[in-house]
């Protein structure tokens, strides 16, 4: 009987990969290993208690005829010693084992990779380092702008991207800041989830093991675009009429090895941040492709492929009617309103919901850009 529960328990908890997801980091097989324990201890005692109720109901259902009461039943010592020690060490077993799954994978590992990540309502922004020893091949610090260079030799040139892209086999470590109220990064794939908190700066560890595309997840409540800040697979067609899958949000990318990290990631990103173009429309298309900024989430915007978000205004068109939307002010002014000091006019039928840029979020060059770029997009350019 005992061995039959013991059995049932390990075969119920062989059930698990039903309803996760495939393990994509080194912390995975762990955190796994530590669930299919628990759920196999749950197994068990699910099969004892239901298999006791069952057993019960069956044989001791009340007999045709019989009105008495059954047996005067006192406490039951050594009943009650023994319920109380098998939880005690069940208890107690898990607490070690989950503690050495616990060390394990937030320790800090060597050689690792390290990139920030800026949780803002409501995406997700990652931060990569450009320095003089990882600059692209070809490039020499001599080829940069004077000031590009300045920067690269004081400590490197931070960029912003949309995606964490990291490869495989290699230990990653995200530190994260928010721009706003708390959020909680979650990639079931990797099974890492850790909160943002005000303030304070957090960490996430994990190391892929399988090359793929895995979800982010913001696991905290924090405002009406909340379920977006979230990746998502959108069909659409492409120049040659191709439907092709789009990745909007925030992904996580993982590249088989650092060689096509370096070549399909890093280095293209490196050379628009090295040498930025000079007309500001071009510079605008590339900061708001770079993802720095969350407007993605609630504007849809073709040129940059911004399909999803319905939160704001369609941002398609935006250089015809923004100087018709407040008398008095030019179109660049609009903008520039509608950016720094949103709520100073809703466009109709849309809430106060989006974010305030002010200096320290964006500065005015990135602004002048941005406004640069949407201005662009008229009836008459597209
Ligand atoms: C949380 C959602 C949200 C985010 C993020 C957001 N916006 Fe908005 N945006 C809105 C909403 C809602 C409106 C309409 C209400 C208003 O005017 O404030 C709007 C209005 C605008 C307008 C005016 C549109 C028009 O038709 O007049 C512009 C321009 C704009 N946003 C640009 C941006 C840019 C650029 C970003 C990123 C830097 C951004 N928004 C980020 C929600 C958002
Ligand atoms: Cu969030």
């Amino acid at each position: 009987m005992g061995a039959a529960i013991i059995v049932g328990g390990i075969v119920i908890a062989q059930l698990q990969p039903l309803f996760f997801p495939a393990q994509g980091s080194a912390e995975s097989q762990q955190v796994d290993a530590l669930f299919r324990f628990m759920f196999a201890i749950g197994g068990m005692i699910f099969l004892l208690v239901e298999g006791v109720l069952v057993y019960s109901i069956l044989r001791y259902r009340v007999q045709p005829g019989d009105i008495s009461d059954g047996p005067p039943i006192q406490g039951n010592t050594t009943l009650e010693f023994v319920w109380t020690l098998i939880p005690a060490i069940i208890v107690l077993v898990l607490t070690i084992y989950s503690w050495a799954v616990w060390s394990n994978t937030h320790s800090i590992k060597p050689n690792e990779h390290a990139v920030g990540a800026v949780g803002a309502r409501f995406a997700w922004t990652f931060t990569y380092v450009i320095d003089q020893a990882n600059l692209p091949s070809g490039v020499s610090i001599d080829q940069l702008d004077p000031e590009i260079a300045e920067d690269l030799r004081d400590g490197g040139i931070v960029f912003p991207y949309s995606q964490l892209a990291t490869w495989v086999d290699k230990p990653v470590v995200v530190s994260m800041t928010t721009q706003d109220v708390n959020h909680a990064f979650w990639i079931p794939g990797m099974r890492v989830k850790q909160d943002l908190l005000a303030g304070r700066t957090t960490e996430v560890r994990f190391t892929p093991v399988e090359a793929g595309v895995y979800r982010i997840v913001c696991a905290e409540l924090c405002g009406a675009g909340h379920g977006a800040m979230a990746g998502q697979v959108v069909t659409q067609l492409n120049d040659a009429g191709e439907e092709e899958q789009v990745l909007q949000g925030a992904w996580l990318i993982v590249y088989p090895d650092e060689a096509t990290y370096r070549r399909e990631f890093f280095e293209p990103e490196a050379l628009h941040v090295l040498f930025p173009p000079e007309d500001p429309v071009l510079l605008g298309r590339q900061i708001l492709a770079s993802g720095e900024y969350p407007c993605a989430t609630c504007h849809m915007l073709s040129d940059l492929n911004w399909a999803t978000g319905n939160l704001g205004p369609n941002l398609n068109g935006i250089g015809d009617r923004a100087d018709d939307r407040v008398p008095g002010l030019t179109a660049e002014e609009y903008i520039h309103q509608s950016i720094r000091d949103p709520f100073a006019y809703l466009v109709p039928g849309y809430g106060a919901l989006m974010p305030q840029f002010d200096e320290e979020y964006m500065s005015e060059e990135d602004l002048n850009a941005i406004i640069a770029y949407l201005l662009s997009h008229t009836a008459a350019a597209n």
